[in-house]
C-alpha cells in the first residue's frame, strides 16, 4: 500500500531510492482525521501526512498555521525559553511544503524518533509530565499573535453549534441509524444548562492560542526517560480558551480505557490523574493564567466530554465521514464511551472542582 505515493514522495523530497536501498513506507499512530506513514530510505526518515481535506478543506492554511507555529517556538527554544522539541516541516526539493498527488494534499513532517506516543494515561506521573508539556506549550504561546492564524475549522469548539448539527442530522436520518441511536440523541439536547454556562463564562476569560486537540496520543515521550519530547499535531492550532486544551487532557487522559473501548464499567474518570493534570498543566501558566481562567476548568472538562460525544454520534448519524472508523457501529461506540465518561465526571463533581481549588 502507498508504495506509488512513496515513490513520489521520495522525489519531491529528494531522497534516494535505488535497488541498494529502497524507499518503505509503513503507517504510524492511531489518529482519527489525517494518513501519517513513515518514509524511510538511505536519508533520514521522513512522516508524510495525507491530509484529509473533507475535514480541512484548505489544507495550505493549515500548515502556514502550523509553520507560524513552529517559527515562534523555535525563535523561542533558541532563547532558551522553549525545552521541548518542534515539530518540523520538510520542504521539498522545489521549496513546496504541500504536494499533490492525483488530488490529495500530502505534507513532510521531520520524524521524532526515540519517541512514542500513548492511546491511554499509563500512571499519575505520566499524566504530570503530558500537561505540564501542554502547559509549556500554551506558555510558550503566549506572546504568539493569535489572530494570524487561520480559522481552519470555524466555531471547533462551539458545543451550541455542535449540538444543533447534531439535531439537524438526526431529523434527516440519511442511513436510518436514528432507531439504534435515540437514546444518545435524546440525551446530548437535555444538555442545554451546559451550554450556557459555557456562553456566559466566555465573556469572562482571554482569548488565546490554542492548541485545540491535546488529546493524550498527540504528545511524544522519549522512549528512554520517559519524558515529554514533543507536542505535536498541531493541525488545529487557533485562538480560543484555555479550558477547552484542559479539558480535553481531562477527557483523554483520565479514563482507564481507550476512547474506542465497549467495556463501560471501566469508563471512568480517575481521580488521581485529574489532580495531576491540574497540577502539570497549571505550574508553567502560574503567571499568565487569570483567577477566571483556573475556575473555567471544570466547566472545560465537562464540555470537552460531552461536546466529542456529540461529535462521533453526529458523524455515525451522518454515515461516519468525518473520523476514520474500524469496524461498524465505532463512532456510536465512542459516543456511549464519551457519555459515560461525561456522567462518571458529573458524579464526582464536588471531589474533582476541590481539586481544582
Ligand atoms: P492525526 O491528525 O490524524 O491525529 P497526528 O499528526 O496526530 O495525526 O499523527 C498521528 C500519530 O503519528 C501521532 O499520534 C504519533 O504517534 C505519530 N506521529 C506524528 N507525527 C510524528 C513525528 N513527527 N514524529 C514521530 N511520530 C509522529
Ligand atoms: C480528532 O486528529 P486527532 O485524532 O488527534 C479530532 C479531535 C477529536 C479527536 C477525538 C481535526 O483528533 O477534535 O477530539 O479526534 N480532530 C479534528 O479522538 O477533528
Ligand atoms: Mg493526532
Amino acid at each position: 500500500m502507498y508504495t506509488e505515493q512513496a515513490n513520489i514522495l521520495s522525489e519531491h523530497f529528494g531522497l534516494n531510492n535505488n535497488l541498494d536501498c529502497q524507499v518503505t513506507i509503513k503507517p504510524i499512530g492511531n489518529g482519527h482525521i489525517n494518513t501519517t506513514l513513515l518514509l524511510q530510505s538511505a536519508n533520514a526518515p521522513v512522516v508524510v501526512q495525507k491530509l484529509n481535506t473533507y475535514v480541512f478543506p484548505q489544507p495550505n492554511e493549515l500548515v502556514n498555521n502550523a509553520r507560524l507555529i513552529e517559527k515562534h517556538l523555535t525563535n523561542k527554544k533558541q532563547d532558551n525559553n522553549y525545552d521541548l522539541e518542534i515539530i518540523k516541516h520538510v520542504a521539498t526539493v522545489n521549496q513546496d511544503y504541500l504536494i499533490d498527488i492525483k488530488g490529495d494534499s500530502w505534507r513532510g513532517l521531520e520524524f521524532i524518533g526515540g519517541s512514542y506516543s500513548e492511546d491511554v494515561v499509563a500512571n499519575v506521573q505520566q499524566a504530570k509530565i503530558a500537561a505540564n508539556a501542554f502547559g509549556q506549550f500554551a506558555a510558550a504561546l503566549e506572546d504568539f499573535d493569535a489572530t494570524q492564524l487561520f480559522s481552519v475549522i470555524p466555531d471547533f469548539h462551539h458545543l451550541a453549534k455542535r449540538v444543533d448539527t447534531l439535531k439537524e442530522v438526526a431529523n434527516l436520518d440519511k442511513c436510518d441509524r436514528l432507531k439504534s441511536a435515540k437514546e444518545e440523541v435524546d440525551f446530548c439536547l437535555s444538555q442545554n444548562a451546559l451550554i450556557d454556562e459555557l456562553e456566559t463564562l466566555k465573556s469572562q476569560l482571554p482569548l488565546r492560542a490554542c492548541h485545540n486537540d491535546t488529546k493524550i496520543n498527540n504528545m511524544l515521550f522519549c522512549s528512554k526517560a520517559h519524558n515529554a519530547k514533543a507536542v505535536i499535531d498541531l493541525d488545529t492550532c487557533m485562538s480560543g480558551y484555555w479550558l477547552f486544551d484542559f479539558g480535553d487532557m481531562v477527557r483523554t487522559f483520565c479514563s482507564p480505557e481507550e476512547e474506542d473501548s465497549t467495556n463501560l464499567d471501566n469508563v471512568i474518570i480517575r481521580e488521581d490523574i485529574f489532580a495531576a493534570i491540574v497540577e502539570g498543566y497549571v505550574t508553567p501558566l502560574q503567571n499568565l493564567i487569570t483567577q477566571a481562567e483556573k475556575q473555567s476548568f471544570w466547566v472545560g472538562a465537562k464540555v470537552m466530554c460531552l461536546m466529542i460525544g456529540v461529535r462521533f454520534l453526529t458523524d455515525y448519524l451522518d454515515g461516519d465521514n468525518y473520523f476514520s472508523i474500524k469496524r461498524a457501529g465505532h463512532n456510536l461506540d465512542r459516543a456511549k464511551n464519551q457519555f459515560a465518561l461525561y456522567q462518571d465526571l458529573l458524579k464526582k463533581e464536588d471531589k474533582l472542582k476541590a481539586l481544582l481549588d
